[in-house]
């Protein structure tokens, strides 16, 4: 936060309680509770060692020899992750289904003499498994001829995306990105977003549309990068700023360069959005790969992110408001590589010993004067229950304060709010007491739908969450304590 600036005091053009109330469509809610899920970038590119085509690949390359999608999954499900993204089709065009639209597919390859669906296998195996399955469908297309022909390219498109939206169950999520080339035509494709997004609102309408797209948008870095304060209520114009085409009107854009490409920059802080008369539930996903590349190359077998940097970019996405999207690439024998299976074993591993003992059940809770009797302060005790506390109407502070069962030994505090209603704390106090002593152990900003806050041990007898400045009406739908080292 801004020092020296009273929140308060910040003046807004929309009232306070209107910026409180922005709230997320149901289908944003039930993605925000994925958490944490796998990409897969799979292609010819597996095949010739590089990260991006050149559409000019021949289809006779792609053939791995002991593809096996349950593997995916089940490793990916071992690894805590909750769905998959599949790269259906990357910038060089090759389609990892057999498209009627194409001869540029696995239908003109070796594997399973053209047989093959490599999306059918994967979606298959997701259902089986129990895991969420979503399609990336990149819309610059180096192998297409009429890519540039504007019509005909939108066209061709969309028949790929109608065909990947009925043939293949339901699909949580449509991730676009946003890339842009020039046609062997010299052309300049412009896409037709709202008609790619009405196709997808009528055939899956549950699905998110990521990135490119209203639902869900990019933290803004490929690097794991988190925001400190990152906020899902924020101006309308990221929506449209997502879907501008050409880099240097991007680049020229003052606005775009600085609240969507820098750092650390927040997105929906009072002073941000003082300006704003239109904002938008528009929360954020943080996109980066267990290894340097998306596509897999041998040479990085011994390059995989490491525990600590998991465990980093896991608390400041899960536990920072966000989505974690992983991408784990499959090698050329359509296999995750042994050294993927083993690490991501130990992340799941991990998530689940961080988070197995709730030491807040069964504490006695504190919390004002409640709204109601449906509003309880003890509803925060238990997860996934649907309830939520919160006061009256026009509170900006409050107290929510935990007497524990017994004595307990503590390193990590998860907060959520209630989303559902919209996000509202600004700054909030972690107060620890213990035989009669009180100490601040953790000063937060934004929580949203979770914040994982960690510190060094301590012992506490009474848990005090302050909440220091918030939007109207604070709401708090869980609180958690743990301790990661038992
Ligand atoms: C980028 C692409 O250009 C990369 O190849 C990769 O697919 C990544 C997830 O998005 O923009």
């Amino acid at each position: 936060m801004k020092k020296g600036i009273e929140l308060s005091s910040v003046k807004t053009i929309l009232p306070i309680n209107q910026i409180a109330s922005v709230k997320p469509h149901p289908r944003q809610i039930a993605w925000q509770r994925l958490e944490f899920y796998g990409f897969i970038h799979f292609g010819v590119n597996t095949f010739t060692n590089e990260e991006w085509g050149t559409g000019k690949e021949s289809p006779e390359i792609f053939n791995p020899t002991q593809l096996d999608a349950v593997q995916w999954v089940r490793t990916m499900k071992a690894a805590g992750m909750s769905a998959l993204i599949l790269t259906c089709k990357h910038h060089d065009g090759f389609c990892l289904w057999p498209s009627k639209y194409t001869e540029h597919s696995v239908k003109n390859s070796p594997w399973k003499n053209g047989l093959g669906d490599v999306v059918g296998e994967v979606s298959k195996a997701c259902r089986q498994e129990g895991l969420k399955f979503g399609v990336y469908l990149s819309p610059w297309d180096m192998h297409e001829k009429r890519y540039g022909d504007t019509q005909a390219y939108n066209d061709y498109f969309v028949n790929q995306l109608e065909e990947l939206l009925t043939n293949y169950g339901e699909v949580f999520c449509v991730w676009f990105d946003g890339a842009c080339g020039i046609g062997e035509n010299g052309l300049k494709q412009q896409y037709d977003w709202e008609r790619y997004y009405q196709v997808i609102r009528r055939l899956q309408p549950n699905a998110v549309i990521s990135v490119c797209g209203p639902d869900v948008r990019w933290c803004g870095n490929e690097a794991g990068h988190c925001r400190t304060s990152e906020w899902s209520t924020v101006p309308a114009l990221l929506q449209d700023l997502e879907k501008i085409q050409d880099a240097s009107q991007k680049a020229d854009d003052d606005t775009f360069r600085k609240k969507v490409t820098s750092g650390d920059e927040d997105l929906g802080s009072r002073s941000t959005i003082a300006e704003v008369d239109n904002l938008v539930w528009y929360p954020a996903e943080i996109n980066t790969s267990i290894r340097p590349g998306w596509f897999y190359h041998s040479e990085e077998d011994g390059s995989l992110m490491d525990l600590q940097e998991f465990k980093n970019i896991y608390q400041g996405s899960v536990g920072g408001n966000g989505c974690f999207l992983l991408n784990i690439p499959p090698d050329r024998r359509g296999l995750l590589h042994e050294n993927d299976v083993q690490r991501l074993g130990e992340f799941g591993h991990l998530i689940r010993s961080w988070f197995s003992h709730n030491l807040a059940e069964g504490s006695f809770v504190e919390a004002g004067e409640i709204l109601d009797m449906e509003h309880a302060a003890d509803n925060i005790l238990e997860q996934a229950s649907g309830k939520y506390w919160c006061l009256g109407e026009g509170t900006e502070t409050a107290n929510v304060i935990l007497t524990l069962k017994q004595k307990s030994s503590i390193d990590t505090v998860v907060l959520m709010e209630h989303i559902a209603v919209g996000q509202r704390i600004e700054e909030f106090e972690i107060i620890i007491e213990n035989e009669g002593n009180q100490k601040i152990i953790y000063s937060g900003t934004t929580i949203g739908y979770k914040r994982i806050c960690t510190f060094e041990q301590v012992t506490a007898e009474r848990v005090v969450i302050r909440i220091v400045r918030a939007r109207w009406q604070p709401t708090l739908e869980f609180v958690g304590l743990y301790n990661s080292n038992v």
